[in-house]
């Protein structure tokens, strides 16, 4: 709205030419973004505690008892303070920010509904999984395919260090951005089981993602860098840079000792707000590597089912997902969750430079 309102201004103004700059309006969504999250932040919290939207936390997990009758769905608190600096400041005639939101509050609204069951009404298992994967697929779905019908975007598949085989994979495409997106969603989600976990490493793929999405909307950096060039997608830095925003001022309450959690409505949007992203910029092969925590989270999950099916009762980790493991293996919380954020962001300065790999 500040784009469209102020800009026009230029003619008579020279000095409201800065508006049309991605890069100032991105600086600004960011700012507006951590404000808004900051100030809405207690009042949130407050209100949450007033509806009793708590965690409950299985008797059994004793080592998280302290963190019994925290509030979660705080991931509200991060679509409020997202979605107003993202109106505020992007280009909003742009189809590919329509799409982002439409990702950001289909997948948060599938998360709001398992919330609502389990805290709200009580109801143990929150929405069943099948209705949750269905769910994730109905809006993953809508989104691709909207997404393949825009101009200017292919179903090629890019790869990190290859930069001359770009396969097309025609409607397979669709299955596979699906599957990018639900998967990511999902691990995500397994992710978020310790304070400021999941929202440092979404913070910092999504500020990776936000460079990259910037070089591929620019003609000449994609030309020069060697990247897919998907035109107008480079408005949609403005949205990234605004979810950094909103992620920051979520972990000024989420930071050990958690004031809040987010909950499954932020989990799920923000995984897969993040596979979206990277179908936008063609670096879905980059998000495995930027957001190789979350992959590490998720196989850490499915090596330890495996093993515990195979050999009828083993297991290869104390519990899992892994950062459960090291809490068991007597490491401090706040420790596990830093040394987890160092990892994330030695993998997005090795997904950077894939850029200049070749
Ligand atoms: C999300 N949710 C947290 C909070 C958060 C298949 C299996 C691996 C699934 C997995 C699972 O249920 N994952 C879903 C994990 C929960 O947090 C809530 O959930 C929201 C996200 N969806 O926003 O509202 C708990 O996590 C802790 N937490 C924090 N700080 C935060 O900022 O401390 C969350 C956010 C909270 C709080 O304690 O209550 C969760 O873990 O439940 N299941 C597991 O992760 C369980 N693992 C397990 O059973 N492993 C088995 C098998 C199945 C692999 C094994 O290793 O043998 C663990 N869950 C818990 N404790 N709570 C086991 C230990």
């Amino acid at each position: 709205m500040i784009y469209h309102l102020l800009y026009p201004l230029a003619s008579i103004f020279s000095i409201f030419n800065i508006f049309r700059y991605i890069t100032f309006r991105s600086i600004y969504a960011m700012l507006t973004a951590l404000m808004i999250s900051i100030y809405i932040g207690p009042r949130i919290i407050n209100f949450l505690y007033s509806l009793k939207v708590k965690q409950y936390i299985q008797e059994d997990v004793v080592i998280h008892q302290k963190k019994q009758g925290t509030p979660t769905m705080g991931g509200i608190l991060i679509a409020i303070a997202h979605l107003t600096s993202v109106l505020l400041w992007a280009d909003i005639t742009n189809k590919y920010i329509w799409l982002c939101i439409f990702v950001f509050v289909g997948f948060g609204t599938i998360g709001f509904l398992d919330d609502y069951l389990k805290v709200v009404k009580r109801h143990n298992m929150g929405l069943t999984k099948g209705a949750k994967f269905l769910a994730q697929v109905l809006v993953g779905g809508v989104a691709v395919a909207l997404l393949i019908h825009l101009p200017g975007y292919s179903s090629k598949l890019y790869f990190p260090f290859i930069k001359w085989f770009h396969p097309d994979l025609g409607w397979f495409y669709v299955i596979f951005a699906l599957f990018v997106m639900v998967g990511s969603s999902n691990a995500v989600n397994l992710t978020d089981g310790l304070d400021g976990l999941a929202i440092g490493p979404t913070i910092i793929v999504a500020a990776t993602l936000a460079i990259f999405i910037y070089i591929a909307g620019h003609v000449k950096l994609s030309q020069y860098l060697q990247v897919a060039y998907v035109p107008g997608v480079g408005e949609v830095t403005v949205f990234c840079s605004s979810l950094v925003g909103a992620g920051l001022g979520f972990l000024w309450f989420n930071a050990y000792p958690a004031q809040v959690f987010m909950g499954d409505v932020g989990s799920l949007s923000l995984g897969g707000t993040l596979g979206f992203l990277a179908i936008l910029c063609k670096q879905e092969l980059v998000l495995p590597i930027v957001g190789g925590l979350f992959v590490l989270e998720t196989l850490s999950v499915i090596i330890q089912v495996a093993y515990f099916r195979y050999t009828g009762g083993k297991r290869v980790f104390k519990m899992a997902p892994i950062h459960h493991h090291f809490e068991l293996e007597g490491i401090p919380e706040s420790k596990i969750i830093v040394r987890f954020w160092i990892l994330s962001i030695l993998l997005a300065m090795l997904a950077l430079s894939t850029l200049k790999l070749r």
